[in-house]
Parts: structure tokens; C-alpha cells; sequence
């Protein structure tokens, strides 16, 4: 019996990737890296610094910054992304997100985020589901990010149920990986690269219901 869900939020509640990767093409291409759709998968998922450092890697140029140039690429590729996501709309919620949410919240049952993302209270408000959810998991909080499963065990902390109480919702493999080493229930959501270790794998949220969750 379920009594929670953790909730990632790029993939997840909104496809807010192809943001990401129309703004990390435009830092890697200034600073002479080709990065493609499929390099772009490895980055859901991941922090914003990790992230950075993968596309330097890809391009052999790992060393070529500071500490302070990566600070400052990594925040530039920031505010063209923050940009970009001025326009978000409750219309960009994938399907059954918000019929889950209204489920979810008309049984009592708790929500939380664990998203990787620094600019997630920022991306929910603009969705219009900031009051669905409890708790948001604050990553400038955590000593590791995913697979690992810490933040998944802070957000089922900050909603008051034991990890194997919760039901975890991820696209990304990383994040998959994380919550089934936090020992709960893993929905993976389908995006079209394989994910491995899912107890269930939906395409949306209109492919399951509250009341199924709640009894795994
Ligand atoms: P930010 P999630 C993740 O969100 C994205 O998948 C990943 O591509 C991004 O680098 C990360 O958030 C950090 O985002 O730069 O906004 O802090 O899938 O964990 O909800
Ligand atoms: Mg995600």
C-alpha cells in the first residue's frame, strides 16, 4: 500500500528538455562543441555544472576553463534557458499530469518534486500546479546528484512517508536508477530512449490511475 508520490519534473510533468538543449547548443556552438539530440539524452536528468562538464568533455576541452569561466558559461546558458521559459502555459503540462494531480489531491495523497532543476518553484508557478505539490526537494541542498538516491529520500522525508511508501516518477535512467536504490516503487516515463529497472513503464500519466498506485 502506496501513501506518496516523488515527482521529477523535466520529462516527467512538462518537456522542459528541449529548452535545455536549444540552450546548450548555443553555449557548446560559441565555444566550438557540436552537440546533437542524441548527446542530449545524457543530460536529463543531470545537474546543471555535470552537465556542462559532460558537453566539455564531448569536446576533448575539459581543461581548456576556470572554475570561474565554467561558473559564468554555466550561468549564461542559464539565463538563455530561464528566457525561454517565459513562455510556459498550464498548456504545456503533459497529458494527465493535471487530471493526476486534481486525483491526487482530492484523496489527500501527498506530492512531492525531485527535480534536479534550481529553477523548478519557478517552472511549476508558470504550469499553474504549484499548490499540487507539498514539498520541492531543494538541489543546492544535496551532496549528490542523480542516480543517487538522496534527493528521493528527501522528498519522501519532506511528505512524511518512508521511501517504500512512495511511488517515484522518472524519465531520465539516472533517475530511475536513483529511486529504486531509495527502495521505492519506480514509474518510468516514456520518451522514446529505453529505460531499464522500472516496476511499470507508461507513456503518460492517462495510463494510470491514483487508486492503482496507491495499492502496489
Ligand atoms: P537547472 P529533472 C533536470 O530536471 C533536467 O533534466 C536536466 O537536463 C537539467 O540539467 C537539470 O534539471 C538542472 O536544471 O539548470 O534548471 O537547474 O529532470 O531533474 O526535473
Ligand atoms: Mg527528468
Amino acid at each position: 500500500m502506496k501513501k506518496g508520490f516523488v515527482f521529477d519534473l523535466d520529462g516527467v510533468i512538462t518537456d522542459t528538455a528541449k529548452f535545455h538543449y536549444l540552450a546548450w547548443k548555443d553555449l557548446a556552438d560559441e565555444i566550438g562543441i557540436e552537440i546533437d539530440l542524441k548527446f542530449n539524452e545524457q543530460l536529463k536528468g543531470i545537474s546543471r555544472m555535470d552537465s556542462l562538464e559532460r558537453i566539455l568533455a564531448y569536446g576533448n576541452k575539459s581543461d581548456a576553463f576556470t572554475t570561474e569561466q565554467k561558473e559564468a558559461l554555466a550561468e549564461k546558458k542559464n539565463t538563455h534557458y530561464v528566457e525561454l521559459l517565459q513562455d510556459l502555459t498550464p498548456d504545456d503540462l503533459l497529458p494527465g499530469v493535471q487530471e493526476f494531480l486534481n486525483d491526487a489531491k482530492a484523496q489527500n495523497v501527498p506530492c512531492a518534486i525531485a527535480s534536479a532543476s534550481k529553477n523548478a518553484p519557478f517552472i511549476l508557478e508558470k504550469l499553474g500546479v504549484q499548490d499540487a505539490f507539498d514539498a520541492i526537494v531543494d538541489p543546492a541542498t544535496l551532496t549528490k546528484g542523480k542516480p543517487d538516491p538522496e534527493i528521493f529520500v528527501r522528498a519522501a522525508e519532506a511528505i512524511n512517508i518512508t521511501p517504500a511508501e512512495a511511488v517515484g516518477f522518472e524519465d531520465a535512467q539516472a533517475g530511475l536508477d536513483g529511486i529504486k536504490a531509495a527502495g521505492m516503487y519506480a514509474v518510468g516515463v516514456y520518451s522514446g530512449e529505453e529505460l531499464h529497472g522500472a516496476d511499470l513503464i507508461v507513456h503518460h500519466l492517462t495510463d494510470i490511475s491514483v487508486a492503482e498506485l496507491l495499492q502496489k
